[in-house]
């Protein structure tokens, strides 16, 4: 059987469902097709045909629904197939050994969609935006991983890349006539075009920042005093005893970490050691922990005791917390010694609770997203948000043409500045995968799940 280089993937979840999906792309599909239902006839393309799948002994092992696609019509842009079992593991199996031995090869994992890259059905940019598509965990991600999918990275690239050529090709008009200067009128044009091109490009690159709390949540940090009621706080926005609350200070000593939904944004939201002169060597380590969670988190939620003195918070952190990023939350409001505590850091955004009673928390929601949103709605350029890898060519990019930016202002040859910006476009080009480059591209596909 030419089943060489015929790889095959179980592509729905392992374990029982209702049915499972079993993908095949390579030269030998057709004949495959043939092979296990028996027919003599071609399957029709794209027609879901109602099969026994007959393995190579001759023995039934299921009815299954059998879809054939031919080269060019297909996710990977080779023949393929896709053969639908009752989701049994052990049929499953079965069928995976069956087209195994009949000389099919195990697909490496994201081997379908690097497949349809290599074979020009999408951009690089589109392959990955399939990886973030079936990772997303909230709306928000979902609807970037979407855009991406319909090539919103590409377009963007392919605009840049377009003005930069028109730019190329202003200089490059002088290129022919090397004893003469580019005059000074005529640098106007291009040094403005590239300087606005340089920042666009920056705007762009900030939009990672975007992306990475998409897909990791946003991190969000609940610090303050101990017994104030961080724990509580966790327990009541996750809706789950998630963190052990008691009157005695210091119970919680070390980060306790969850996620939770908030609006459409995905949170990652985590209860701390209480901030104090640390009483022993345990919870001096908790603090430092939360010090050094501070350091990466996106969003503080900094609780006080609404009847107790105000805390002194550690310098690290006064650093850290900004009226966009942290929201005060003066709580225990239902004693009757509780204060106003609107003028402890009064540029931050308060809200008064009592986690008790459960009261305040949708106010403490509204304020939070509001927030998020403002902060970071407006980062998304054009709704084009890149990710750590696009960025990195992005930056080169921007490198090549600040060199270009320099010399065009120097009056250096147009044939220098031409060849920094040639430089630009290629590093641009690679965000959406035209490059040389295998040892990338096994890095990147390789985080890919298998049939995928
Ligand atoms: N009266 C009143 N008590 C509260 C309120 N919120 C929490 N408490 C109580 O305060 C005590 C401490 O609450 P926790 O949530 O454990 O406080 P914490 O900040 O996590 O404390 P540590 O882990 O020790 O740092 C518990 O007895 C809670 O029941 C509130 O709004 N009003
Ligand atoms: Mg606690």
């Amino acid at each position: 059987m030419p089943a060489a280089d015929t790889i095959v993937a179980l592509s729905s979840p392992s374990g029982e469902s209702a049915i499972a999906l079993i993908r095949l792309s390579g030269p030998a599909c057709a004949e495959l097709a043939l092979a296990i239902t028996q027919r003599s006839q071609p399957l029709k393309k794209r027609y879901a045909h109602f099969a026994k799948y007959i393995d190579v002994n001759g023995i039934q092992i299921d009815e299954c629904v059998i879809t054939y696609y031919t080269d060019g019509q297909s996710f990977t842009g080779e023949s393929m197939l896709e053969i639908a079992p009752h989701g049994n593991p052990m049929i499953v199996q079965k069928i995976l050994a069956d087209l195994m031995a009949r000389g099919c090869r195990p697909a490496e994992p994201g081997e379908f969609t690097r497949t349809a890259f290599l074979n020009g059905r999408m951009d690089l940019s589109q392959a990955e935006a399939i990886s973030d598509l079936i990772r997303a965990r909230s709306d928000r991600s979902l609807e970037v991983a979407q855009r991406q999918l319909h090539g919103s990275v590409g377009r963007k690239m392919s605009e840049l890349t377009e003005r930069l050529l028109g730019v190329m090709a202003q200089l490059e008009a002088y290129i022919d006539f090397p004893e003469e200067d580019l005059p000074g009128e005529d640098q106007v044009g291009p040094a403005s075009e590239l300087r606005k091109l340089i920042e666009e490009m920056g705007d762009l690159i900030e939009t990672q920042r975007y992306s990475a709390l998409l897909h990791e949540g946003i991190k969000t940090l609940i610090i303050g005093e101990p017994n104030v009621g961080k724990s509580s706080l966790i327990n009541a926005l996750t809706g789950a005893e998630r963190s052990i609350v008691s009157d005695i200070p210091g119970t919680t000593r070390d980060y306790i970490s969850a996620f939770m939904m908030l609006g459409s944004w995905r949170i990652e939201i985590l209860d701390t050691a209480g901030l104090h002169e640390a009483g022993d060597a345990i919870e001096k380590i908790g603090i430092d922990h939360t010090i050094e969670q501070a350091e990466t988190a996106d969003f503080f939620l900094l609780v006080l005791d609404a009847n107790l003195p105000y805390p002194t918070l550690p310098d690290s952190l006064l650093q850290r917390i900004n009226p966009a990023n942290t929201i005060v939350i003066e709580n225990k409001t239902d004693l009757p010694s509780a204060q106003s505590c609107a003028d402890f850091l009064p540029d931050l955004q308060h809200v008064r609770t009592s986690l008790l009673k459960r009261k305040g928390l949708a106010d403490l929601r509204e304020i939070w997203q509001k927030s998020i949103d403002a902060s970071l709605t407006h980062g998304q350029n054009d709704g084009v948000v890149v990710n750590a890898r696009h960025a990195a060519s992005l930056g080169e990019a921007v490198d090549a043409l600040e060199l270009a930016s320099s010399k065009l202002k120097l009056g250096d040859h147009s044939e220098l500045i031409v060849a920094d910006m040639r430089e630009a476009v290629e590093h641009i080009g690679q965000v959406v995968g035209r490059v040389d480059n295998e040892r990338m591209l096994d890095r990147l596909f390789k985080q890919f799940c298998i049939g995928k």
